[in-house]
């Protein structure tokens, strides 16, 4: 019989990208959106609108346990991709509640669900290099210490311990997939990755004069968000549940991602970046640098796609999507 996933923030990058892998696997995938999502198709359904047909969606937030219990309830998926959460660091400094209450209680309220309702479907938490904040060893790996270093890090080491606790506590298969960073050309624009390539398109078509970053010397292990689904399905095909860092144990600056994307279109970053002070955050993640070495030998996971096709994949695809839309 096939089975039946249910993934939480389906909408966005990772969740769309996870529904066409288990589409390839036979499953019968459903998704939670969020209302408004549904009413503003040609913006938030973007991601998924080439499997519109054959996915469920199910009107829900995460704010509200009633509508998360209704969707597990009447599903009882045999697996749960949490991957809804305000993702973005910038916002969660000028919004720590927001921030704390959906991704904290959301979880909370998920694992509570299948708990109550749905004791075996097996749950993958999208915990978050973040947690490692200000690091405490180099690289990171299943053992470092964590030291978030905003609300948005917090809330994702409490989602890390509340699932570890349901898994020691209730016996729930539960992982957490602790990720480091992962883009591609669906990547929201206010992450800096897409930024910088979309900015790259349209000053190369005349579009934009320069481009205002912050800091351009933090490093970041960055792999594509395709191979890291892969990651997260694997997690929950185990024999035991357990938690894994997954990333590509390289590491890039800012300023580094930004000088191979203006030489894709044959420009020199130096002519357009402008450091603006003002884009700095209050407390700064310096450095990540994933160990995946568990990964690597006990899911057999490995990342496909090198950091500079991934700068390749980005550019090439905004200079498609700015030629097309004027934007
Ligand atoms: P996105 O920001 O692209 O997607 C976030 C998703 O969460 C969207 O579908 C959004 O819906 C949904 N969402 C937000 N708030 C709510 C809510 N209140 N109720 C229901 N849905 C909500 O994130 P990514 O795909 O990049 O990341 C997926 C997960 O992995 C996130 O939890 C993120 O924190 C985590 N992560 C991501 C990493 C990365 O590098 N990409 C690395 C490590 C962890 P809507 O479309 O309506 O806004
Ligand atoms: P991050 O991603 O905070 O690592 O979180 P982001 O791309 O926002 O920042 C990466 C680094 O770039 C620096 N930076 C800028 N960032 C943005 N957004 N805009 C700028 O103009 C800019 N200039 C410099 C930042 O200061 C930072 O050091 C992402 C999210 O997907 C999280 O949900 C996820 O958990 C982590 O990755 C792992």
């Amino acid at each position: 019989m096939a089975k039946t996933a249910l993934i939480t923030g389906i909408t966005g990058q990772d969740g769309s990208y996870l529904a066409e892998f288990l589409l390839k696997k036979k499953y019968k995938v459903h998704g939670i959106v969020r209302r408004i999502a549904s009413e503003y198709e040609s913006h938030r359904l973007w991601r998924i609108k080439n499997i519109a047909n054959r996915i469920t969606l199910h009107a829900g937030s995460l704010e509200s346990y009633a509508s998360v219990v209704k969707i597990v309830q009447k599903i009882k998926p045999s697996e749960i991709y949490h991957l809804a959460a305000q993702s973005y660091l910038d916002y969660s400094f000028r919004d720590e509640f927001s921030t704390l209450n959906i991704n904290i209680n959301g979880t909370h309220y998920l694992l509570s669900a299948i708990r109550d309702f749905s004791p075996k479907s097996k749950f993958y938490f999208a915990g978050s290099s973040e947690m490692f904040g200000k690091v405490q060893s180099v690289p990171q790996n299943e053992k470092t210490p964590f030291y978030p270093r905003s609300s948005y890090g917090i809330s994702k080491v409490t989602g890390h311990d509340l699932t570890r606790n349901y898994r020691e506590a209730y016996k729930i298969y539960g992982c957490t997939g602790i990720l480091f960073n992962h883009e591609s050309p669906r990547r929201g624009f206010e992450f800096v990755t897409r930024k910088i390539s979309h900015s790259v398109a349209k000053i190369k078509l005349g579009l934009q004069r320069n481009l205002k970053l912050g800091n351009i010397n933090a490093y970041r292990d960055w792999g594509h968000a395709q191979d890291y689904v892969e990651a997260m399905w694997l997690m929950l095909q185990q024999k035991k549940p357990d938690d894994f860092v997954i990333g590509t144990g390289k590491q890039h600056s800012v300023k580094e991602f930004a000088k191979v994307a203006f030489s894709i279109v044959g420009l020199n970053y130096n002519d357009y970046v402008i450091v603006d002070k003002k884009l700095f955050r209050p407390s700064e993640v310096d450095t990540l640098l994933a160990n995946c070495s568990k990964a690597r030998k006990k899911l057999k996971w490995r990342p496909k796609v090198s950091f500079k096709n991934l700068v390749k994949d980005m550019v090439d695809s905004d200079l498609k999507f700015v030629k097309k839309t004027g934007y």
